[in-house]
């Protein structure tokens, strides 16, 4: 990722109520018994796991005013490990959390100065608002909210919250669109990679345009890991299994140019659901993903001397 010093501060967030499909609750448990921290630990970083974050909850409480009630605990936990020098691992489940995660970056970059990108590894788009959302689930609509766009009245802490820049998001991986969001992700011009780019040009090549921009702008990277950016063939554990996804080495590829890059300051790993996994899989391929994202590496040499970004 990621400053070499900084401490990794796990936030456990499981939460469900923004899909429709039980058990994305034990996600963050299920990373933990993966080896989550160890294996943080091993490769010599300081990890401070700060357990779960619990968020100001009336029993029973679903829908909106949970997500509400979720963001803003996420949020302001978020804001607070970033303040305090730490990068923020959110070990969640559904994506509805990073609502509150990147409201969190936000917050922090507004004072640091440091403009916020944010790479979205999905399947899909997460760009729905209420009125276009096929399913009413908000872990299909995050996007969309921190972007500003209308139908999410009081859903953040602060109502008067400068949006999210829709140029400064990146979905990548992207397979499954709706056509209400197909038409926002284009009309607000969100930096788009999908699977046809990568099958025609793979990974490397928009990974490294994209970094370079969030270097050349000395921006705060938040990266947000959906589970099903994966191929459900490595990773079954997750409730929306789309085909044809990203390969095992395409995402350790994704995950070392990450590393190396030096420019993540945030992290979410998302929409685990151990209830639909096979044997521990899908959480142990995230553990080892996130180990080379921060720094695991094959031989201990440096990295290849390529130019960043192709001259031209
Ligand atoms: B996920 C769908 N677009 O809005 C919708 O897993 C799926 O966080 C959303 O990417 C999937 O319900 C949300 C059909
Ligand atoms: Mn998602
Ligand atoms: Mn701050
Ligand atoms: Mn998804």
């Amino acid at each position: 990722a990621t400053d070499e010093s900084a401490r990794i501060a796990i936030l456990g967030a499981p939460i469900e109520v923004g899909t429709s499909e039980p058990g994305a609750l034990m996600g963050p448990a299920a990373l933990r018994t993966a080896g989550l921290v160890r294996t943080l630990r091993d490769l010599g970083r300081t990890v401070l796991d700060r357990g779960d974050v619990v968020p100001d909850l009336p029993a029973g409480a679903s829908g909106l005013p949970a997500v509400t009630a979720w963001t803003a605990a996420l949020s302001h936990a978020v804001e607070a490990a970033l303040d305090d020098g730490a990068l923020p691992l959110v070990a969640g489940d559904d994506h509805s959390l990073s609502l509150g995660s990147v409201d969190g970056a936000m917050r922090h970059c507004a004072r640091s100065g440091r403009p916020l990108f944010v790479l979205w590894l999905d399947a899909h788009a997460d760009f729905n608002t209420p009125e276009t959302s096929p399913s009413g689930n908000l872990h299909g609509m995050p996007l969309a909210a921190l972007c500003g766009e209308p139908g999410f009245p009081g859903l953040f802490p602060e109502p008067d919250r400068p949006p999210l820049d829709p140029a400064h998001v990146h979905l990548f991986g992207l397979r499954s669109i709706d056509a209400g969001e197909r038409a926002l992700v284009t009309a607000r011009r969100v930096e788009v990679t999908d699977m046809r780019d990568i099958d025609e040009f793979g990974v490397v090549a928009p990974l490294r345009r994209s970094l370079e921009r969030v270097a050349q702008a000395r921006g705060h990277l938040h990266v947000s890991f959906d589970v099903d950016f994966l191929d459900p063939a490595i990773a079954p554990g997750v409730g929306t299994t789309v085909p044809g996804g990203a390969t095992f080495r395409e995402a350790h590829l994704i995950m070392e140019m990450l590393h190396d890059s030096g420019l993540v300051r945030s992290l979410d790993v998302v929409e685990l659901n151990p209830f639909l996994d096979e044997r521990g899989r899908s959480a142990r391929v995230l553990v080892e993903l996130v180990a080379s994202l921060f720094g695991r590496r094959i031989l201990d040499r440096p990295t290849p001397p390529i130019q960043a970004v192709p001259p031209g």
